[in-house]
């Protein structure tokens, strides 16, 4: 394996242009096409990647794909610049929205806004067995990261340990899995992961596209992954991917109608927030009560109402 410590980052105020922005060649000058480890100037990891790293274990088992690949239907607007877009308000609610991407976040999640408990994401409560079928690819994620980021998956293992074992997926130190189907995300930086620890980026790959490829636009280092490799990574350095397209266009349908091309990224990480939860049965306990004074009150209630006088954790 190569080791390359970078000395040169892109200027502030041209980073702060790309943000949201779907990338493209002229946004890297290297691109890593073989076991690499790259430092940032101060010596801290950027990433290690691994191609073929993850090739075995998806030959091995074959219903990974599937699994992956049945999560292509489900969207979200919650994905922020990633979405490659800005979030727009939406009227008469706090919440803003970005463009609806094939994002699925599966696993767990901490309490957040108003949602005041923790819980498995909806997908993964409806289809658990089907979740299970995930482990052997997330557990060879996370073995890969104790092999080449000791120090990171021992800080993210720590947390792990005081983390309720219903939100762990068990053999790693994963709470939670973001997976994209055929989009390229914007320059952005992710949120919620523990900051000491290191995230996990795996890509499976079908029919014939180019581009898609992952940008460190800061550090100018980029890898077109194939399919079985694996990106270990600082997932708080700014990144996104580059613009894709196969021989019948650039937009989605035509990718997958047309062209047959599927680019799956899986994204397993532990969001640092899990450790305050309770475990699962209390807090589904804690989400009933809460739909049932909701129910009663059919919108009469204020936020006080329904969480005491002081806001419950977010
Ligand atoms: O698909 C990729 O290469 C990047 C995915 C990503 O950065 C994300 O989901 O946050």
């Amino acid at each position: 394996m190569i080791e390359m410590r970078l000395r040169t980052r892109t200027h502030p105020d041209a980073l702060t242009g790309m943000r949201g922005k779907v990338l493209g060649d002229a946004d890297h000058d290297v691109l890593l096409t073989g076991p690499a480890r790259v430092l940032m100037p101060d010596g801290r990891p950027l990433c290690v990647y691994l191609p073929g790293h993850l090739s075995p274990v998806l030959a091995d088992h074959p219903e990974v794909y599937e699994v992956l690949h049945g999560l292509r239907n489900l969207k979200s607007d919650n994905r922020g610049l990633a979405s490659g877009t800005r979030r727009r308000p939406i009227p008469g609610q706090q919440r803003t929205r970005a463009k609806r991407i094939a994002s699925a976040v599966i696993g767990s999640l901490e309490t957040a806004q108003r949602q005041t408990y923790c819980r498995l994401t909806a997908w993964t409560g409806d289809h658990l067995p089907e979740y299970e079928r995930l482990r052997p690819l997330l557990r060879s994620m996370s073995a890969a990261l104790a092999e080449h980021v000791p120090d990171r998956h021992a800080a993210q293992a720590a947390e792990v340990a005081r983390t309720h074992a219903d939100y762990i997926v068990p053999g790693t130190v994963f709470s939670t899995v973001t997976v994209n189907n055929t989009y390229p995300t914007g320059v952005h930086q992710d949120a919620g992961d523990l900051a000491a620890g290191f995230s996990t980026l795996a890509v499976l790959r079908r029919g014939a596209y180019s581009g898609g490829r992952l940008v460190f636009p800061e550090w100018r280092i980029a890898a077109d992954m194939a399919d079985g490799d694996l990106m270990l990574m600082d997932a708080h350095q700014w990144h996104g991917n580059t613009a894709m397209s196969c021989p019948h266009g650039v937009r989605d349908d035509r990718m997958r109608a047309c062209c047959g091309a599927e680019r799956i990224s899986v994204v397993a990480y532990f969001r640092e927030r899990m450790t305050g939860c309770g475990p699962l049965a209390e807090e589904a306990r804690k989400a009933e009560a809460i739909a049932e004074k909701r129910n009663q009150f059919a919108g009469k209630l204020t936020e006080a109402d329904l969480y005491g006088t002081t806001r419950p954790r977010t």
